[in-house]
């Protein structure tokens, strides 16, 4: 049995309910440009089947429109969409998931490393941080690892394998909390343990192989239940638990 040296976040979903202000942020730049595209949220529903927003792009123009995603500077609009979406996570457009603060302070509290894995891009992660829990909360995070900085995104292992080298761990020594079958996908192909917690965009998501799935991480007045009928309800996802579980796995 290992002890838990890490907690390891993914962003989207998972710290916040991100995806409508990225949905916003793709839909606003669109505009800008007179694309003639927006993406509802049934649209975006599915193309979260794509991580990363440079890939769904792509992905939309070829599948959705039948075009050459060459056509476009991709990246130069995905600069866009960033700088749209930093302005309205800066401008107080998110705030973090139950339980996220609690289970931060807790694992810091212990000396139990945090850390970020995820798909988005670094400056999005940095302004959710800085906005919500302080600029000086950055520098506790043992390590984040972004999208752009690994050959391949979610599903493939790449970002959490990052993270792991990054920290100087072996992957059972981490425990991943995720939103998303293809964070979770991720998140084993590494070997790292992952809980999920649901939210509307992944709630009827294929969460085979995860030691719990709950609807959030919980607080102590307003305990998580278990996501669509899953087991178990009524947890606050506290360090206790989150070590119980990883000793289970
Ligand atoms: C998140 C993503 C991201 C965001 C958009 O997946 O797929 O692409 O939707 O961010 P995960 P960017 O939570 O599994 O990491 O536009 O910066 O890619
Ligand atoms: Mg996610």
């Amino acid at each position: 049995m290992m002890a838990l040296e890490a907690i390891i976040f993914d962003v989207d979903g998972t710290l916040a309910d991100t995806e409508e202000v990225h949905r916003r942020a793709f839909n606003d730049v669109f505009a800008a440009r007179r694309l003639g595209w927006k993406w509802t949220r049934e649209d975006y529903t599915k193309l979260l089947d794509v991580t990363g927003g440079k890939e769904r792009i792509a992905r939309f123009m070829r599948d959705w429109l039948w075009r050459d995603p060459a056509e476009i500077d991709i990246q130069a609009l995905h600069r866009e969409k960033t700088e749209r979406y930093v302005e309205l996570v800066a401008g107080g457009a998110l705030s973090l998931r139950p339980g996220v603060a609690r289970l931060i302070d807790e694992a810091l509290a212990a000396g139990v490393k945090i850390a970020i894995a995820t798909t988005t891009s670094l400056e999005n992660v940095e302004v959710l941080i800085a906005r919500a829990l302080g600029k000086a909360m950055l520098a506790e995070f043992a390590v984040i690892s972004a999208g752009d900085m690994v050959e391949r995104k979610k599903p493939a292992p790449d970002v959490y394998e990052h993270a792991l080298a990054a920290m100087r761990i072996p992957a059972a020594a981490a425990i991943a909390i995720e939103d998303s079958a293809n964070g979770l996908r991720s998140a084993l192909a590494a070997g790292v343990p992952c809980i999920i917690t649901t939210n509307p965009y992944t709630e009827d998501q294929e969460f085979a192989g995860a030691l719990a799935v709950l609807d959030s991480l919980g607080e102590a007045d307003k305990p998580a239940a278990a996501s669509a009928g899953r087991m178990p309800p009524g947890v606050v996802a506290n360090l206790a638990y989150l070590r119980s579980i990883h000793a289970a796995a």
